[in-house]
């Protein structure tokens, strides 16, 4: 879509053109509310600044649209197929790769209660695993942060790519 299309058409079919970025009806509403945008760059600094108010309630929501990394996406058509998309680097052939990472969402459902989100797009498998790793040692208010920065991320570039 184009951006002069996104600033002119109803609040509904703003809403729909964006729904994708990230599953949290507040922050489609809010950016939507915010046209019209001079320029993408506007967009998505306003995304940005919107998304910097999540808290731990808006990941949890968010989490819901999201595949564990190495699982196929369940839902939405379009997320499902961004997903897939996005985690390119873990569709591979590599089977002690897959295993460990299993076992580390494992580890990191039992130790946060959620599942490891991370921003994959151009990220190898190994990248992911050793962060997934890496994450692990963190304290629950380090982790939550770091998650929220991965969603902020994700839902970016999701809405940069909207209008490309
Ligand atoms: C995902 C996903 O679906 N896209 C992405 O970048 N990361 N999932 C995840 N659990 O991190």
């Amino acid at each position: 879509m184009k951006l002069e299309q996104f600033n002119q058409v109803s609040i509904a079919e703003a809403k729909k053109q964006i729904a994708h970025c990230v599953a949290l009806h507040d922050w489609v509403t809010a950016l939507v509310a915010q046209r019209p945008f001079a320029s993408l760059e506007a967009l998505l600094q306003c995304g940005d600044n919107l998304a910097r108010q999540w808290d731990a309630r808006s990941l949890a929501q968010a989490l819901s649209a999201h595949p564990r990394i190495g699982e196929k996406a369940q839902g939405q058509a379009k997320e499902a197929a961004l997903s897939l998309g996005e985690q390119s680097g873990v569709n591979v052939d590599d089977h002690p790769l897959k295993q460990a990472l299993k076992a580390g969402n494992a580890a990191y459902e039992q130790r946060f209660g959620q599942v490891f989100l991370i921003r994959a797009k151009g990220r190898s498998g190994e990248e992911i695993l050793s962060e997934l790793q890496r994450r692990l040692a963190n304290d629950p208010q380090r982790e939550l942060q770091e998650a929220l920065d991965q969603l902020r991320e994700i839902t970016l570039l999701r809405l940069k790519e909207t209008f490309q």
